[in-house]
């Protein structure tokens, strides 16, 4: 892609609305546009990394056996009404009228949306377990939408839902999930500990919280310290095996937010020198809820031994457009974002020096040529700014790579490679910069 075509509007300033640094960068990079409070258009470069944090929560679901289908935003009363939360739900919930005058709304969540599509369709213990999902835009009408997209209003969310026979069967699926967190978390260079949590309106008693670390985060957090050596992508997991030990391991040691914590027990199970009083983020939570939705809206299936059973059900979110949000307050310094190599939306930022000379220009587009012929994304800025200018919107938005090419160095056969993270900056030739950028020589 090439910068003087692409639509990435940066700001040099600091934007006054924004308090917390991902919000300040996401904006400073032209990655989002405020719409209205809390709601948000998302530019090329936001999108970009929106799409590849969803692909690998979709990789990580799928892999987990969970089929993914698409439920609408807009839902009819009628089923909030059988589960009892339409009127609970309160003023969160942005309700709507059609011009039939019939009762919608914007849906908070889908559990009686897919409850409704569960039991329209299976009825017997065979047909079960369940495990599906879907990736859309929900919408809470939070009294305090903040922080950019960590708070937002309209937000897109990953969630699953499971239906299984009885507690054994809602406990599996419950594992799947548990694990399958980890993992997307990790993928993702999050590191993300389970904390057992309240269950608020999805309801149950049986439900964790993923949180990962960062100063500007909501809660307060209280952890041992093992959880940061612990790695869930160390081993293959088979998610048709007992996943209990897995599960076990990561809720044995403390860990709870400033709701559920207890300074008596963090003292007793925690040696002193591994206590960490940090804030957090929730990037995700499940639930298990037995009931709660199936019974008062009839979604049973025939038992084995033609008995009727209510099922039992879970359902599982990751906060897919916060942790955009997130990954950036985790990851990055006083001149900008560094994204993990994974999400970045481009790899390599080509930065031409001398975009008036015909030598630089040609070498440029080689390098461009190169790299996205080995499938390597490029940002290529070809534009006439200052060359300072140029390294900062580069350290700004944060790509792993950045690659230059300037006149007085290419008369030597030098271009210069800079790791964002490491900061480390190298000269060599051209092809070794190919070579390094893990283009195979053909
Ligand atoms: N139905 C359940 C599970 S699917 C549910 O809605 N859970 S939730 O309320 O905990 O939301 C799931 C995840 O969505 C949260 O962990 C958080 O990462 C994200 N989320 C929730 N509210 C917002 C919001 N206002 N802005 C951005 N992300 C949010």
């Amino acid at each position: 892609m090439r910068l003087s075509r692409y639509f990435m509007p940066t700001l040099r300033e600091n934007p006054s609305e924004a308090q917390i640094v991902s919000h300040r960068l996401m904006l400073r990079a032209g990655m989002i546009r405020q719409a209205s409070a809390g709601i948000y258009s998302w530019l090329p470069l936001g999108l970009r990394v929106l799409k590849k944090i969803e692909q690998i929560v979709r990789e990580e679901q799928d892999a987990a056996g969970a089929q993914e289908l698409l439920m609408p935003t807009i839902q009819p009363a009628d089923l909030w009404r059988e589960s009892g939360r339409y009127d609970e739900y309160g003023k969160e919930m942005l309700r709507i009228v059609d011009r039939h005058n019939r009762d919608m709304l914007y849906g908070p969540t889908n559990e009686e949306l897919i409850t409704d599509i569960f039991r329209q369709s299976v009825k017997s213990y065979r047909d079960l377990p369940k495990l599906l999902y879907h990736i859309q835009w929900k919408f809470r009408d939070e009294v305090r939408p903040r922080f950019g997209v960590m708070r937002g209003r309209e937000f897109y969310m990953k969630d699953s839902y499971s239906f299984d026979l009885d507690r054994d069967g809602a406990r599996r699926s419950y594992n799947k999930m548990f694990v399958a967190y980890l993992r997307t978390f990790a993928r993702l260079g999050l590191t993300a500990i389970p904390m057992e949590a309240e269950t608020g309106p999805i309801g149950g008693n049986l439900s964790h919280e993923f949180l990962i670390l960062a100063e500007t985060g909501e809660s307060e957090v209280y952890c041992h310290g093992d959880f940061l050596d612990y790695d869930p992508m160390a081993n293959e997991v088979d998610y048709e095996g007992n996943l209990q030990p897995i599960v076990e391991r990561w809720t044995q040691l403390y860990a709870a937010t400033d709701h559920k914590h207890d300074p008596a027990r963090f003292e007793r199970e925690v040696p002193a020198a591994r206590r960490v009083v940090a804030r957090g983020i929730e990037v995700g939570h499940v639930f298990s809820f037995g009931s709660k939705y199936s019974k008062p809206m009839g979604a049973e299936v025939t038992g084995p031994k033609g008995e009727t059973v209510a099922v039992e059900m879970g359902s599982y979110g990751i906060g897919v457009s916060r942790l955009v949000g997130a990954i950036i307050e985790a990851s990055h310094d006083d001149k900008g974002i560094i994204w993990p190599s994974v999400v970045a939306p481009f790899q390599v930022g080509l930065i031409n020096l001398g975009p008036g000379d015909a030598a630089c220009r040609d070498a440029c587009e080689t390098l461009n040529r190169g790299l996205r012929a080995a499938g390597i994304d490029v940002l290529y800025d070809d534009t006439e700014e200052r060359a300072g200018a140029k390294f900062a919107t580069m350290d700004l938005i944060g790509l792993p790579w950045q690659l230059t090419v300037g006149p007085k160095g290419l008369a030597q056969g030098r271009v210069e490679l800079k790791a964002r993270r490491a900061g480390v900056r190298e000269e060599l030739a051209p092809e070794a910069a190919l070579a390094r950028l893990g283009v195979l020589r053909r």
